[in-house]
């Protein structure tokens, strides 16, 4: 049988933990043949809660679940780790300034960079999905110099996903026919969703929905905010479809694009698409035997231009940010 993978989850206790946690076991993040070993980093007032949580994996009678085991010690719960998400996070406050919270997350994965640096696998691949994504993964990537910086990665995949379906439902389209999207630049609200090298049933989606008005002022800003419309209608942020694309990034990461079918993931810029080089920003990727590819040679129109580039000045502000804090 095959040797179990160390997987370890930051904020387990939390809610996209707690809808992750149970898709890992079940072998949906790696492939229902590999068996994991979960550990959860938690912040130590939320380690009994993380203990309830490791008390209903271990219910779940997971076939391919090894062990789970619960520290507050970046040091043990990077030890040895093959896959990291790193999903706990400082939140913004209200009253906080933007100094603040990248200060305060700062102080998150400037040590979680070191342990991974320190203690994970040589294979070690991260996933940042605490927010601001980008800036985190670019804070612990900094902190793990011994890491290939490619093995640090953002999470865009929740809006890959969004845009996906508001296309599908623009469209008619079953969101399985639906390929080559693309999110650019920062999980916030500046980023890009992408479709003018997309394909709706095999036809070119821009040309297809042919409504420029449609894409500038309902798609692009609906994509972009809807995680505020989610918070305003559950009444708490997306939980179980962040998990979701959790699973999706790390699964297509390890598991390979499709064929003729490429993914969004925030990666660290080789200078592609006049990104500049280092800002771990979102591309369209292929992915293949675990590594992954930034897809060169699309053509970049005027609007998709000024919307990229303005991506791309927010997250050079941010690194420039967390420069002058001493974070990078
Ligand atoms: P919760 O507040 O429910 O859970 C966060 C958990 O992290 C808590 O249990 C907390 O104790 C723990 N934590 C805090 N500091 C920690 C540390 N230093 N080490 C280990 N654990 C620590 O938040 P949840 O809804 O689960 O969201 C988690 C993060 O995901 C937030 O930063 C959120 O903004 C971000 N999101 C990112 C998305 C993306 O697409 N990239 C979308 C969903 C989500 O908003």
């Amino acid at each position: 049988s095959r040797t179990p993978v160390n997987v370890t989850v930051t904020g387990g206790a939390g809610q996209i933990g707690y809808a992750l946690l149970f898709r890992i076991a079940s072998g949906q993040l790696l492939g229902p043949d590999v068996p994991v070993n979960l550990r959860l980093l938690e912040i130590t007032p939320a380690l009994p809660a993380a203990q309830g949580t490791a008390m209903e994996l271990n219910d779940g009678a997971f076939p391919l679940l090894g062990s789970v085991d619960i520290t507050d010690d970046p040091n043990v719960a990077f030890d040895g780790t093959n896959v990291a998400l790193l999903v706990g996070a400082r939140p913004r406050t209200k009253g906080m300034e933007r100094g603040d919270l990248l200060e305060a997350n700062g102080g998150i994965f400037k040590p979680q960079g070191k342990a991974i640096n320190d203690h994970a696998a040589d294979d070690i691949k991260v996933l940042v999905v605490g927010n601001p994504a980008n800036t985190n993964a670019l804070i612990a990537q900094a902190a793990a110099p011994d890491v290939p910086a490619e093995r640090f990665t953002a999470m865009t995949r929740l809006d890959h996903n969004r845009a996906l379906s508001q296309l599908s439902a623009k469209t008619g389209t079953p969101v399985s026919e639906i390929r080559r999207l693309t999110i650019w630049g920062n999980h916030s609200a500046t980023q890009y969703p992408d479709i003018f090298h997309a394909e709706v049933a095999g036809k070119n989606a821009a040309a297809t929905v042919n409504d420029e008005t449609w894409l500038a002022d309902d798609f692009i800003p609906t994509v972009a905010k809807r995680g505020a419309a989610i918070i305003e209608a559950r009444g708490a942020s997306s939980a179980a479809s962040a998990a979701s694309a959790a699973i999706d990034h790390v699964h297509t990461w390890v598991n390979g694009t499709a064929a003729g079918d490429w993914t969004s993931m925030g990666i660290p810029s080789d200078g592609s698409y006049g990104v500049p080089e280092g800002l771990i920003s979102s591309f369209p990727v292929t992915c293949s035997g675990g590594s992954y590819e930034i897809v060169q040679g699309l053509e970049v129109n005027d609007f998709s231009r000024a919307r990229i580039d303005a991506s791309v000045k927010e997250l050079a502000e941010e690194r420039e940010a967390v420069r002058a804090l001493g974070l990078i």
